[in-house]
């Protein structure tokens, strides 16, 4: 194989790979304004720290060489290196500045930091409350029309260059927002609201993790965010605020009675049907969005199949149990959660 094709087929999907996850979910994203402003103060630390680092290097290596020469002449002149020699004195205090002005520079660029990123907040142009659940995220665009208010799940939609106030809070045990390509992290804490301010700077898909231990199933409890541009948001919100699709095919319409009407409207809500349980993911439009089980896995027919059948195999503790559909039960139910889009 020649350096060219090996290129071709095995470093350059590396390197690409490692940009886009790079980008996906790291804090090196710089997808968002609060992002931005950590990673200018995380230059800045590293900066100084650095410089610092390098300077007491060197300072150690003199010293280690001085004390090889020093300890030759005290054969000699026993005692003299101990008396405190007026270059060591300046040194010192020289040494003892340089590190005084570091912290205070360093406290004074938190410090703006954080009155920059403070600044932000006030300024919301959009508001959205995010529940977390054990383990999935409760998604709720606000709005003072209610008609206008619309719920959804495990899929955080945000248009790029506007502030949006996300509302945290918890039904059941602490856990905590993190998309650290766009932002810090907000713990979720039951009985108390939190917020943070998000301003996307670049459209891209974005993952969230919850960053709280927050039970077995903490680590498949992910986020995907979508930040697009506004009028590409729009289009998705108005769709979003449509009811669910009427099925056409007889087999989905077998799916939405059952769906409909037995235990799964307990949980779920499926706009204009009679499924309005609130205890569980909105699936209004279910099949639109990009993953399943809060980002366990690409939503996708199989992947549908498998989750409705036995959902405790693959997320052993989650609230949704395992039924025990009989097969044509299952074609249907999942042939109806296809449709809705
Ligand atoms: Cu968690």
């Amino acid at each position: 194989m020649t350096w060219r094709a090996f290129a071709r087929a095995a470093v350059l999907p590396l390197l690409l790979g490692a940009c886009t996850y790079q980008r996906y979910q790291s804090d090196f994203g710089g997808a968002g304004v609060e992002d931005r402003q950590f990673l200018t103060l995380f230059w800045i630390f590293l900066g100084v720290c650095t410089f610092m680092y390098v300077l007491v290097m060197i300072f150690l290596v003199i010293g280690l060489m001085r004390r090889g020469r020093a300890s030759e002449a005290n054969v000699v002149e026993t005692g003299r290196h101990h008396r405190s020699h007026p270059l060591m004195r300046t040194t010192l205090t020289g040494w003892a500045a340089l590190i005084a002005v570091g912290l205070a520079g360093l406290t004074v660029a938190s410090f703006v930091t954080d009155r920059s990123m403070a600044e932000a907040a006030g300024n919301e142009k959009l508001s959205v409350t995010l529940t977390g659940n054990q383990w999935w995220w409760d998604i709720v665009y606000n709005s003072a029309d209610a008609s206008k208010t619309l719920r959804t799940a495990n899929e955080l939609h945000l248009p790029v260059g506007i502030p949006t106030r996300i509302i945290l809070n918890s039904n059941d045990v602490i856990h905590s927002f993190w998309v650290p390509s766009l932002a810090g992290k907000q713990d979720l804490i039951p009985g108390r609201d939190n917020d943070i301010t998000v301003v996307p700077t670049k459209t891209g898909m974005f993952r969230g993790q919850c960053a709280e231990y927050c039970g077995a199933q903490h680590a498949h409890m992910s986020l995907v965010v979508v930040v697009e541009s506004y009028p590409d948001f729009l289009k998705w919100w108005h769709h979003q605020l449509q009811p669910a699709p009427q099925p056409t095919t007889p087999l989905a319409l077998a799916g939405y009675k059952y769906v409909t009407t037995g235990p799964c409207s307990a949980c779920h809500n499926i706009g204009g049907t009679t499924a309005s349980g609130l205890v569980a993911p909105d699936l209004t439009h279910l099949a639109s969005r990009r993953s399943l089980a809060a980002g366990m896995m690409p939503m996708s027919e199989g992947n549908l199949y498998g989750w409705v059948e036995d959902p405790q195999s693959i997320k052993p503790g989650v609230r949704m149990p395992t039924i025990g559909l009989e097969p044509e039960q299952l074609h249907a139910v999942v042939a109806y959660l296809e449709t809705l889009k």
